[in-house]
């Protein structure tokens, strides 16, 4: 062996020598063919990367963030909003794109030893679907695409100090100095850190107050004319309103938030093996484009189950007269059984391990998703909620908890579905609750 490693090692010299020599005579044959080149076409050349540029510079980019504390599906309503001050945005001229706020950090998700922050959107939706409504890129493809973890500027949303000037509601926007403290401070560079969705590196270069009262439009001039820098993170985002709640676009963007596939496959596949529950005999078949999909009310059937949406956790802590006890809810699931002639329950709930123990005892049959630790790692409670939603949007009756935005998506799931609205605006009553007013139907506006 020992004879041969010489030339072995000669013979990579002069591969190494050679090849370098072959490079270089190659690089100097370009230079020699850009310098021909630039003389003949030096304007034409030069311009198309100009223009290039300028166009990469055109783009601008809309960060948001929520308050920490608001859950999941609130976050997605939020989303509704910042995708409608986009299209705003963009029919004003300039070529905005919505950047996808990571997931992650959220108050409800306290799955033991999983890793839940910086959760790309993809995980949970599906990119493509989003794309045709607005366009959006994930966080880290900003990061990328920018050039770098920086924000040009943020702009932490507020109410007026002074609330409304007599009493009277006006839409306006000021930059007024900040109420609450500042959640972002200067770093020895002069930068502004604060909460980037855990990625530390990520630093602003200017951060101020705005109050703002209205509709997410609002902020729109704002962002036009005062501000001209390419990347604007709008915190505490959910301080402005719908431009039009339930209106054509408020549902086109809602449509648009078709839950991941790997999530609905999952939700698919327990539907048929425990709740025998598929879209062809339940007329329910999904539409992969959600353009497509405009299933007249009443068209789907829906698996022959109750769907049930038991919210516990905070809104028993505080003695809510508009939720039931468990006893209660298992009293008017039955009798709902009963009535549709159903003999299948599943049940989504964030009751607490006493309290299922005790639904366990009291409702046996119910059926509900439970996710092995493995799984929880791969789906996140994020993904856990979603599959969850799905299975109750595709019940045949429905039944959730007063204002928990967990039913109303599923309402909305519902909708789009095209399930009977008799079947999905349903809510449990307080034990006590004397008026028990339902949900609201709100319809699609295609
Ligand atoms: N998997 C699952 N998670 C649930 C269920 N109900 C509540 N959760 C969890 O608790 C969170 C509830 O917060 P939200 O999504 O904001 O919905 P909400 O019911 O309006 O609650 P608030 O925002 O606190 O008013 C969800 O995001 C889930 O993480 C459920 O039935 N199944
Ligand atoms: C934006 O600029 C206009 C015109 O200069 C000014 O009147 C307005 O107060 C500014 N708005 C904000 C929010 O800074
Ligand atoms: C499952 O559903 C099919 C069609 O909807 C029905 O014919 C069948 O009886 C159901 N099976 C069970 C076990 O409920």
């Amino acid at each position: 062996m020992a004879h041969r490693e010489p030339i072995t090692a000669l013979l990579l010299i002069f591969l190494r020598q050679s090849v370098l020599k072959y490079v270089l005579s190659a690089i100097l044959i370009c230079i020699s063919v850009v310098t021909v080149s630039t003389h003949d076409d030096v304007f034409s050349a030069s311009h198309a990367v100009n223009s290039q540029m300028a166009r990469a510079r055109d783009i601008r980019y809309l960060l948001y963030d929520v308050n920490p504390p608001e859950g999941f599906n609130l976050r997605r309503d939020v989303y509704i909003r910042m995708a409608s001050l986009v299209k705003t945005l963009r029919k004003d001229g300039e070529d905005w794109v919505l950047v996808l706020p990571p997931w992650g950090r959220l108050y409800h998700w306290q799955s033991p030893d999983i890793h839940q922050v910086r959760i790309p959107w993809g995980e949970f939706f599906s990119l493509p679907s989003l794309q045709v409504n607005v366009p959006v890129v994930e966080f880290e493809d900003f990061i990328a695409e920018s050039g770098g973890p920086f924000v040009d500027q943020v702009l932490v949303l507020q109410n007026y100090a002074e609330g409304w000037t007599d009493g009277k509601w006006e839409e306006k926007v000021d930059e007024r100095p900040c109420v609450d403290k500042l959640m972002y401070s200067k770093d020895q560079q002069g930068f502004y850190r604060g909460w980037f969705w855990g990625y530390e590196e990520t630093r602003a270069h200017k951060v101020m107050c705005m109050s703002a009262q209205g509709h997410a439009s609002i902020i729109a001039p704002v962002l036009h004319s005062n501000i001209t820098v390419t990347s604007v993170m709008l915190d505490r985002a959910e301080t402005v309103l719908h431009d039009h709640y339930a209106g054509k676009d408020y549902w086109s963007t809602r449509r648009s938030m078709v839950f991941a596939k790997h999530l609905r496959l999952i939700g698919d596949d327990f539907r048929a093996k425990y709740l025998n529950s598929t879209d062809d005999s339940d007329h329910t078949v999904y539409n992969e484009d959600w353009t497509r999909m405009k299933a007249e009310l009443g068209s789907a059937e829906g698996g022959a189950y109750l769907g049930v949406h038991l919210r516990r956790k905070d809104f028993i802590w505080g003695h809510r007269k508009d939720v039931p006890s468990l006893k209660g809810a298992v009293k008017k699931i039955r009798t709902l059984m009963k009535k549709h002639k159903l003999n299948k329950v599943f049940v989504a709930t964030d009751a607490d391990d006493e309290e299922l123990e005790d639904l366990k005892r009291m409702l046996p049959e119910m059926v509900r998703f439970e996710p092995t630790l493995k799984d929880l790692e791969l789906l996140k409670d994020g993904g856990v909620a979603i599959i969850d939603q799905w299975i109750c949007a595709h019940a045949r009756f429905f039944i959730g908890t007063s204002v928990s935005t967990f039913s109303f998506r599923i309402h909305e799931e519902r909708e789009i579905l095209g399930l009977d609205p008799k079947s999905t605006y349903n809510r449990f009553c307080g034990d006590q609750e004397k008026e028990c007013e339902q949900p609201t139907h709100w319809k699609i506006v295609y």
